[in-house]
């Protein structure tokens, strides 16, 4: 298989590289590419140096899967490229997550869905969206979906290296004037992920709620989140509100999580997932799971996954690997 992979210096493709190897797919042609200003430097993968090149047309050329990670502007200029030169792609950026023809993919949720990719463009979710509906999915096959309400806490690796360096110099003591964040993010909690729009809702928000729905093929669910980062350098929690279709407890809820596909469930209640803890792993970490004492049909839960991974290079290789039958 020869895979391509665009922004194979940032931290999510860095991810994908170590998350290919891992897995172990037949990859036997590599081609990393990244902006002008990373091309030429070198990179070890599986015992063998790569030069990283500027992406040219041409380059995709015999390429099976190309794997992009390296913002919507160059998702836009060289998706369509790709895929015109023969390449399936999947897309980590958030350009094409919301054109209907474009599938929408968390392969727990619903693999089928990029099978039929009329531009030959596949996108990956958002992070925090794929943890969070890894576990819905989990409920709404059990008991329905009507509503949910989430509360994120994310990591500073969601805005990428830059993020963690702000978090890193910031806890050094030294001011950091490339940080992306509106405020300084040590010692602090931040209720903006991106900028915020007329009606006071942010980019992040927005994510979750249509992505959500189009994943779920919940076209008419109720979804709403506040999203939060928070001085954490991998790992993205989640408290989720479900309001489900027919009753479920506690119990059962805890006993569909725990046998669904890429979840671990903690069932003591102390024993919930930190994102410390889980930094690293591949599936999604669901704990807290408690009925609402006051509205009926509703749980509550709290979602942990390691955002490089599961939120991003883990569920594009995943798709990878589901396509290719590797
Ligand atoms: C964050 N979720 O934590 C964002 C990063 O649309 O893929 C991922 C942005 C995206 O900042």
């Amino acid at each position: 298989m020869h895979i391509a992979l665009l922004g194979a210096t940032g931290a999510v493709g860095r991810t994908m590289l170590q998350v290919l190897r891992e897995r172990d797919l037949p990859v036997d042609k590599l081609t990393l590419l990244a902006s002008e200003r990373s091309a030429g430097r070198e990179i070890e993968w599986n015992g063998k140096s790569y030069t990283v090149q500027a992406p040219a047309r041409g380059c995709f050329r015999g390429v099976d899967y190309a794997l992009f990670s390296a913002g919507a502007d160059r998702s836009l200029e060289w998706g369509p490229r790709a895929a015109d030169e023969g390449a399936v792609v999947v897309d980590n950026s958030s350009a094409f997550r919301t054109e209907a023809d474009v599938p929408l993919v968390v392969p727990e949720v619903n693999l089928d869905a990029a099978r039929n990719r009329p531009r030959g463009i596949i996108a990956n979710p958002n992070c925090s969206t794929i943890q969070m509906v890894v576990a819905l999915e989990a409920i709404r096959r059990a008991a329905g979906l009507t509503r949910v309400v989430a509360s994120t806490y994310q990591s500073v690796s969601g805005a990428g290296e830059t993020g963690r360096d702000a978090l890193r110099h910031e806890l050094a003591g030294q001011a950091d004037s490339h940080s992306p964040f509106a405020r300084p993010i040590a010692g602090n909690v931040l209720p903006q992920i991106g900028s915020i729009d007329g009606e006071g809702w942010t980019g992040e928000e927005r994510k979750i709620m249509q992505e959500t729905r189009k994943i779920l093929s919940l076209p008419d669910l109720a979804v709403t989140a506040t999203c939060v980062r928070v001085p954490v350098d991998v790992g993205h929690s989640v408290s989720v509100m479900a309001e489900t279709e027919r009753e479920i407890s506690a119990e059962e809820a805890l006993r569909v999580l725990a046998a669904f596909p890429g979840v671990v469930a903690s069932s003591s209640a102390d024993a919930y997932p930190t994102a410390r803890e889980i930094a690293g792993r591949d599936e999604v970490f669901v704990g807290r799971v408690r009925r609402d004492p006051f509205l009926a049909r509703t749980l509550h839960l709290w979602v942990v996954a390691d955002n490089l991974r599961k939120g991003a290079a883990t569920n594009a290789v995943q798709i990878v690997e589901e396509l290719s039958g590797a």
